[in-house]
């Protein structure tokens, strides 16, 4: 039976959902409330007046029912996975699963998910822990096209693409040759076909220098870090380049012409003394398309079962100019992050260990790879101080830079032109703009629309590493603390504190109707679809059994099941209610399977009928008013 028209007890249900919710969010608000009215009591010279929540741009509350204007895109650290939170509120509304098992949905646990993140021969996971720092969105025309994201993990060297019409990963790819894949970023347009104006690879810079081939032998002269290429569709890696030193943060060019990464350890030390012994590092800057002109005439490696061509971008290959593949740029001790500036024209690197902000002017990099330049450093417009402990930048669209300074604890606002003007000489040329201290020691910042030509100077989110004394105490681990900046005005204000769970690292801020997200799936993309309930049943072939079942609230279409021990079970469970916000959930006690299957959605676990006995088969999400009846016994005969 079609259950297209909504039974009487759902709205019941949604009532009872968001009274719950507004329970549990009521303390939160309440916080809110009281530390915007204390950031705001003493007002900043050209700040907005924080007046209704409907009016101000710099007010967080939002009235029950009220949405969000802005989506943010949040790396879940240790979680692995991407979490979904609405600005300027902060409220976290989505965790999308990518490299960890995850209980609510069942990543890890049915066999879809378990075939993106990758099984070992036995069908056990590869691998169950991950670190995400960085999360970037596909583009079109430089700003989001609300196809894509992407996310790093950095233990084990792999990226997920996150779809934004579902919000699910879809797929895992894990680099070959390197360890330590920390920055990502993907291009803008293609370098030299025109019409490809979007997103058709991924940047991914390894940390961590390692032995080529890394197969036992601790030859110090043979470890090396790599700069990766990834297919943004077929998710497939295109090519490596080969470097010296290591990779840390990514960016790239509007133009489609340079990706960079910043280097902190040029020296290629082990231990951190030598990897703080020089100066000066570099950002290193990659020409695309000759990288991808010498993979195609053939002029690359390969290195142990890996079959992607390495090309060798070393100081000793790319000497000269005209045929360069690569152009390593110094910049001063230990630079930690390199961003985009939304007028396409800079990059900017900032120092870390030294406390100035690097300025590279990309249309001189280009000069140089035509030999239109004698000296690569001459790219270099602005070297500017900051403050102690640059790490990362972000931009308000109307020519100001944000950093944070992560020893000072502050956000530095600053003038790009201005900063470059001082460089050129002019000692009165004013580039530091405004400071605010945050609390406390920030790592990443982004501004909405920061990385894209549609930065819109609004709200900048802050990643404090430490929150210490800014929410109850809850023992040893504090939650970080992301700070909510109003930046529209002249001088920064802080709005609100929202604790995350460790530890985000980045994220990206974007307008609303970027994307357009789907609220039901489509039958027809999901091969195992079990489409009318007539074709429920238990399909037996030997020991391989398959059991085949539908839900529509309140009913399992299979009301039980029979198996015999030892059976080598494939369950099967499309979801036929078509309502949106209509999720079933599926947990078999003593089996450790519990997975959830949206409205349209089919998903399937696989498991050996073990252990002999009837199991109350039950619905995990809560649908209908009948949620708890919704039931099915799994009967294994001994
Ligand atoms: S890194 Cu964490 S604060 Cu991994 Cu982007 Cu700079
Ligand atoms: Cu179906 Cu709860
Ligand atoms: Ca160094």
């Amino acid at each position: 039976k079609d259950t297209a028209g909504l039974p009487p007890t759902i709205p019941g249900r949604r009532k009872f959902i968001n009274t719950a919710a507004l329970a549990s969010l009521a303390g939160v608000v309440a916080c809110t409330d009281k530390g915007g009215s204390a950031a705001t009591a003493t007002p900043a010279a050209g700040s907005a007046p924080t007046g209704g929540a409907h009016a101000a741009s710099n007010s967080t509350h939002l009235k029950p029912g009220e949405l969000d204007t802005y989506y943010g895109l949040w790396s879940g650290g240790h979680t692995g996975d991407m979490r979904v939170l609405g600005l300027p509120s902060g409220r976290e509304i989505h965790r999308i699963p990518c490299f960890v098992p995850d209980a609510l949905v069942g990543w890890g646990v049915t066999n879809e998910s378990k075939k993106i993140m990758g099984t070992k021969a036995d069908g056990n996971l590869k691998y169950t822990v991950a670190d995400s720092h960085h999360t970037h969105a596909s583009y079109k025309d430089g700003n989001y096209d609300g196809r894509y994201a992407w996310i790093n993990d950095k233990i084990n060297s792999r990226i997920a693409r996150i779809r934004l019409d579902y919000f699910v990963c879809d797929k895992i790819t894990e680099l070959p040759n390197v360890q330590g894949f920390h920055g990502i970023f993907p291009d803008k347009r293609d370098p030299v076909d025109p019409a490809i104006n979007y997103t058709t690879r991924v940047f991914c810079g390894a940390e961590f220098s390692i032995p080529l081939p890394n197969t036992g032998s601790d030859d110090a002269s043979k470890y090396r870090s790599m700069f990766t290429c990834v297919d943004a569709e077929s998710m497939e890696v295109r090519w490596q380049v080969l470097i010296d030193g290591n990779c840390d943060l990514t960016a790239t060019s509007y133009d489609g012409k340079l990706a960079a990464t910043n280097q902190y350890n040029t020296e290629m030390g082990a231990k951190y003394e030598d990897m703080m012994s020089a100066e000066r590092d570099a950002c290193l800057f990659f020409n695309v398309a000759r990288i991808e002109a010498a993979v195609k005439a053939g002029k690359f490696k390969t290195y142990g079962d890996s079959k992607v061509p390495v090309v060798d971008g070393t100081h000793e290959a790319n000497k000269d100019a005209k045929t360069a593949l690569t152009a390593y740029v110094s910049v001063p001790k230990n630079p930690h992050g390199v961003n985009a500036s939304p007028d396409q024209k800079y990059f900017i690197c900032a120092g870390k260990l030294s406390p100035t902000g690097t300025v590279i002017e990309l249309a001189k990099v280009l000069d140089w790879f035509d030999g239109k330049l004698e000296k690569l450093d001459d790219a270099i417009v602005a070297e500017v101080e900051l403050g102690l402990g640059p790490l990362h930048t972000a931009f308000d669209g109307r020519g100001n830079a944000y950093t944070t300074l992560f020893l000072d604890s502050q956000v530095v606002k600053w003038n790009v032109e201005k900063a470059i003007a001082f460089h050129k000489g002019d000692k009165t040329a004013k580039y530091v703009v405004d400071r605010i201290d945050v609390q406390y020691q920030p790592g990443h910042l982004n501004a909405s629309q920061s990385e894209t030509i549609a930065a819109d100077g609004k709200y900048l989110a802050v990643g404090c590493k430490f929150s210490k004394d800014r929410f109850l105490p809850v023992g040893p681990l504090h939650p970080e603390n992301e700070q909510l900046i109003d930046i529209s005005g002249e001088k920064m204000v802080l709005l609100a504190d929202h604790p995350v769970r460790g530890e985000p690292h980045d994220f990206i801020i974007f307008k609303r109707d970027l994307v357009r997200p789907k609220q039901v799936y489509a039958l027809d993309d999901f091969p195992l679809a079990i489409k009318d309930p007539k074709d429920s049943g238990v399909v037996r072939n030997g020991k391989k059994v398959t059991v085949k079942m539908t839900s529509q609230a309140p009913a399992f279409s299979l009301r039980e099941f029979k198996l015999k021990k030892g059976d080598e079970v494939t369950l099967i469970l499309t979801n036929l209610d078509k309502v949106e916000d209509l999720t079933h959930g599926f947990a078999i006690p003593k089996y450790n399977v519990n997975f959830i299957v949206n409205p349209q959605e089919t998903a399937s676990v696989s498991f050996v009928a073990d252990k002999p006995g009837v199991y109350w088969c039950y619905c995990t999400h809560f649908c209908h008013a009948l949620h708890l009846e919704m039931r099915t016994r799994m009967i294994v005969e001994a």
